[in-house]
């Protein structure tokens, strides 16, 4: 029973902070928009190519990365220009609000879309409100079509779902049916498939691209 008052006490205070930095975020015209998804879904892969088209669309781009240990993503951006910083949660499998307000502050950003990419996960990082606008998940076609009837609460809250790695669908016999009729149960969240194998035709990025800068716009 005490347990469960512990972890009310953490939601609560996790949520008065995220409103609060919400706040603040919309009055700086500052989108952050939260990328979950399960270890290996294809996270960073997207918000490179994601970031990449934001910048061609002449849009300020900054991305949080959460691990558990290493820099290894947040290098990535670094090196191709694009400004992030690494939130190691040591352990820990999700980030919070006061986190991502820690991580804002180091990457001294003005106006634009932050990305946060979430601690690898479909479970625990469905429960806790950063104080973003946009909730986007990865399901990633390798990891199977059934996964919204099995992660309830992570297909419920979510604003867009990325359909990631869809190049594989013929070799995982991936259905999209059963996939949609999961997720419609739950949510009426837009799909957008992604395929960024190399040399694919289309890679689907640029339709989450406008979904995210039509999201910038209403902010
Ligand atoms: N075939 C294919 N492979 C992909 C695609 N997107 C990502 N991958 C591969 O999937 C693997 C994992 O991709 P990441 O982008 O590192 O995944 P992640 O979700 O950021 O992983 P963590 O941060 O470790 O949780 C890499 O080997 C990518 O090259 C895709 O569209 N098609
Ligand atoms: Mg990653």
């Amino acid at each position: 029973m005490s347990e469960i008052v512990i972890m009310k006490e953490l939601l609560g205070e996790n949520k008065k902070i995220a409103e609060e930095m919400r706040t603040f975020y919309r009055e700086n015209r500052i989108l952050m928009v939260n990328i979950m998804g399960a270890p290996g879904a294809g996270k960073t892969t997207l918000l490179k190519a994601l970031s990449d088209e934001l910048k061609t669309k002449g849009k300020n781009v900054s991305v949080i990365e959460g691990d558990l240990y290493s820099t290894i993503d947040a290098d990535h951006f670094n090196e191709k220009g694009i400004k992030a910083v690494e939130i190691n949660t040591c352990g820990e499998c999700h980030l919070d609000a006061a986190v991502i307000k820690e991580g804002f502050d180091r990457l001294d950003f003005k106006e634009g879309i932050c990305f946060i990419e979430n601690v690898g996960n479909l479970i625990c990082p469905a429960e806790f409100d950063l104080g973003d606008d946009l909730r986007i998940v990865c399901a990633s076609v390798p990891e199977g079509d059934d996964k919204p009837y099995k992660y309830v609460p992570m297909f419920s809250y979510v604003d867009a779902v990325a359909l990631t790695k869809c190049d594989l669908k013929e070799a995982v016999g991936f259905d999209t049916d059963n996939f949609l009729k999961g997720l419609r149960a739950l949510s009426e969240a837009p799909v957008f498939e992604t395929a960024l194998k190399k040399n694919s035709e289309d890679t689907g990025i640029e339709r989450l691209a406008d979904y995210v800068l039509n999201a910038y716009s209403a902010l």
